[in-house]
């Protein structure tokens, strides 16, 4: 390959106050994020949702290979699909394939096969990770951490939606092979989460759960403590 060329880094520097500030106001608007399974079917601009996907795509990636395809959806047909096929799977995983010490930590979270919001959003998008790239004249090579690269993508991207005023759903149907064929991507393409994407209901209720503190989450090893 090609090496880049490199170019001067685009970087201002800020005063620490200013930092503080700004660190402080991101973690507030990040702390009031939260995950809703009540979707309002108000239409959303599909600009919004470009703009969610490339904010997504600015994520650090392995070999900058960009491993990801992110198939958005506003059909009322194609959701309806999606969503039958995706309550078969959760009917099967919720009554026979999940173990009890994962029904046990699910169950406070009141989350169940109904999939409504697979219907009820009116876009849903669905990231697909790379796990091949194609090298040319017809060769395969392998993508590399494509999960982490994938994973990190999507936290921009439910970042992003937060931010502009809307609210998203990590959903995981399992095993998510039926959305590969539903979808026509290639067999190189493995779906990785469904996100509904919208407003939430004006009912919409959440779990009243807590964040760990950052003594519980976080050790330090700070010479200047
Ligand atoms: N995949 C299912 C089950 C599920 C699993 C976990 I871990 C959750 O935090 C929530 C749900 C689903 O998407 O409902």
């Amino acid at each position: 390959m090609e090496p880049h060329p490199f170019i001067p880094l685009r970087w201002n520097e800020r005063s620490h106050e200013e930092m503080l500030a700004l660190a402080k106001a991101n973690y507030t608007e990040l702390a009031q994020r939260r995950t809703t399974r009540h979707f309002s079917s108000r239409d959303v601009d599909r600009r919004l949702i470009e703009l969610a996907i490339l904010s997504g795509s600015t994520a650090p990636n392995g070999a900058h290979l960009q491993p990801w395809t992110w198939v958005a959806i506003r059909s009322g047909e194609l959701q309806a699909k999606l969503r039958a096929a995706a309550e078969a799977e959760e009917r099967k995983t919720y009554s026979e394939r999940m173990p009890e010490a994962w029904s046990e930590v699910l169950a406070p979270l009141g989350t169940d096969a109904v999939k409504a919001h697979l219907t009820d959003a009116p876009w849903i998008v669905v990231l697909f990770r790379q796990k091949k790239r194609e090298r040319g004249n017809g060769n395969w090579g392998p993508t590399y951490y494509s999960v982490e690269s994938c994973g990190i993508a999507a936290g921009m991207f439910i970042q992003a939606v937060h931010h502009m005023g809307l609210v998203t759903l990590t959903h995981t149907p399992s095993p998510m092979g039926f959305l590969r064929e539903l979808l026509g991507r290639p067999a190189h393409e493995e779906a990785m989460l469904v996100m509904p994407v919208g407003y939430p209901s004006e009912e919409a209720t959440v779990p009243d759960i807590h964040r760990k503190t950052l003594d519980e989450v976080a050790v330090f090893h700070d010479e200047q403590a």
